[in-house]
C-alpha cells in the first residue's frame, strides 16, 4: 500500500515535473508575441508551485534556533541573515528524492557499472582529459593521485559538467535540514543537512558569495566534483590561482580540490588500487564458513589484512599484488549471479570516503581506465 502510494507521489511528482519542463521547451521555441509571453509566465508560475515553494523558513521555529547558533557562535549578522532565509524556498523534489526506494531488484554491481562506463561518458572524459592535461601532470606529481582516478572520478559525478544541478544549493540544503522525509535514519540525516547549511552560510561569508547564488544538486552538492559544503571548506583549494575556489566555474580548481580530498583521506602515491580475488571454500562447516566470511568482509571502509592472513578464503590470481601492504576484501553483488570479489588497498578505501559504496569506487575505478584504454587507442 505504502509503495504504491510512494509509486504514484513519484509518478505525479515526474509528471509535474515534467509538465514544466515541456512549457519551458515550448517557450524556447515560440516567438515574441503576447500569447506566447503568457504561456512563459503559466510555465513559471508551475514551476514555482512545484519546485520552490515559499514556505516562509524565516517563521520555522528551526531556522529561528539555528539564527541563534549563527549569531552567537559565528557571529553572523542578524539582517543579513533574515534577508537570506526570506529568499530561501521548499524543494519538494529533494524531499522525494531521499525517499527510501521501494523494494526492488537485489543489487546488481554490472548494471550499476553500466550506468557509468558506457561510450558518451568515456567520451566526454576523453575531451577532459585532453583539456586538462598540463593540471592533471601537475596533480599526478605533487599529490600522486594518476589522472585516471581524477578523471574517472569527476566522469562518474557529473559527466564533466553536465549534470552539476540546477537547485539552489541553500534552498536544497534547508529543505532538507528541517523536513527530511520519515526514514529510519531521519534524525541524523537532518543533524547533517543542518551542519551542511551552517557551512554553507560560513564558506558563503568567507569567500563573499551571495548564499543564494550558488547552485547545486538536490542534494546540496556543488561544481564538478560535488562537495558538500563541509567539504568545500575542508578540502577545495584554488588551484588556478585566481583568488577564489569556483568548483562550478573552474575545472583546475574542481582537479586540485578532488585530488586534495582524496590524499586527506589517505591516498598513498604509488599503490595501486585493487586486485581481483577468488573466494575459496575451506573444510569447516557452512556455519563456520559463514561466520568467518561475514568478519572478514565485515571490517567496514578500510584496508585491515596481509594477503596471508586472507588465505585460505582469497587468493589473487594477479602475481603484482604487493604482499607487504594491507588489503579489505570488496564485494560486488551480482544478482542471481556470482559475486564478483576484489582485493582493494588503501587507495580503494580513499576513494570509498568520497562516497560510501563500494560500487562507486569501482565505477571511479573502471571509468577511468576505460578513459584512459582509450586515449592510448587513439
Ligand atoms: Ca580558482
Amino acid at each position: 500500500m505504502a509503495q504504491n502510494i510512494l509509486k504514484i507521489l513519484r509518478s505525479s511528482l515526474t509528471l509535474a515535473l515534467l509538465t514544466t519542463i515541456l512549457l519551458h521547451s515550448a517557450d524556447a521555441n515560440s516567438g515574441t508575441n503576447s500569447k506566447h509571453k503568457k504561456k512563459k509566465q503559466t510555465a513559471k508560475v508551475i514551476n514555482s508551485q512545484i519546485i520552490k515553494e515559499n514556505v516562509h523558513f524565516l517563521e520555522w521555529k528551526g531556522i529561528q534556533e539555528l539564527k541563534q547558533v549563527m549569531l552567537t557562535q559565528h557571529q553572523f549578522d542578524s539582517a543579513e541573515f533574515d534577508r537570506i532565509f526570506e529568499k530561501v524556498r521548499f524543494v519538494e523534489a529533494a524531499v522525494q528524492s531521499m525517499k527510501p526506494m521501494p523494494i526492488g531488484k537485489p543489487k546488481n554491481w554490472k548494471v550499476y557499472r553500466s550506468r557509468f562506463v558506457e561510450t558518451a561518458r568515456v567520451n566526454a572524459g576523453l575531451l577532459f582529459w585532453e583539456r586538462n592535461e598540463p593540471v592533471l601532470q601537475q596533480v599526478e606529481s605533487e599529490f600522486g593521485i594518476p589522472a585516471e582516478i581524477i578523471v574517472g572520478l569527476i566522469g562518474v559525478e557529473t559527466i564533466y559538467g553536465k549534470n552539476m544541478g540546477k537547485f539552489n544549493a541553500i534552498d536544497a540544503i534547508t529543505t532538507l535540514a528541517f523536513s527530511y522525509p520519515d526514514t529510519p535514519n531521519k534524525e541524523q540525516r537532518s543533524a547533517f543537512f543542518k551542519n551542511e547549511l551552517i557551512q554553507l552560510l560560513l564558506w558563503s561569508r568567507e569567500s563573499k558569495i551571495d548564499p543564494l547564488e550558488i547552485k547545486a544538486s538536490y542534494a546540496g552538492a556543488i561544481g564538478l566534483c560535488q562537495f558538500m559544503p563541509s567539504s568545500l571548506r575542508s578540502y577545495a583549494i584554488d588551484f588556478d590561482h585566481d583568488g577564489k575556489i569556483d568548483l562550478r566555474g573552474s575545472e583546475t580548481d574542481a582537479i586540485g580540490s578532488v585530488a586534495n580530498y582524496l590524499v586527506r583521506h589517505g591516498w598513498k602515491k604509488g599503490l595501486p588500487y585493487a586486485f581481483p580475488a577468488s573466494l575459496y571454500s575451506t573444510n569447516l562447516s557452512q556455519e563456520t564458513e559463514n561466520k568467518e566470511l561475514l568478519d572478514i568482509l565485515g571490517k567496514g571502509l578500510r584496508a585491515s589484512f596481509t594477503l596471508d592472513q586472507l588465505k585460505p578464503r582469497f587468493t589473487t590470481p594477479d602475481a603484482n599484488a604487493p604482499t607487504n601492504i594491507m588489503y579489505g576484501v570488496i564485494d560486488l553483488q551480482n544478482g542471481d549471479d556470482p559475486t564478483e570479489y576484489w582485493l582493494g588497498t588503501e587507495n580503494f578505501f580513499a576513494i570509498t570516503q568520497y562516497n560510501r559504496s563500494y560500487f562507486y569506487a569501482m565505477s571511479v575505478i573502471d571509468l577511468g581506465k576505460a578513459i584512459n584504454l582509450a586515449r592510448t587507442k587513439n
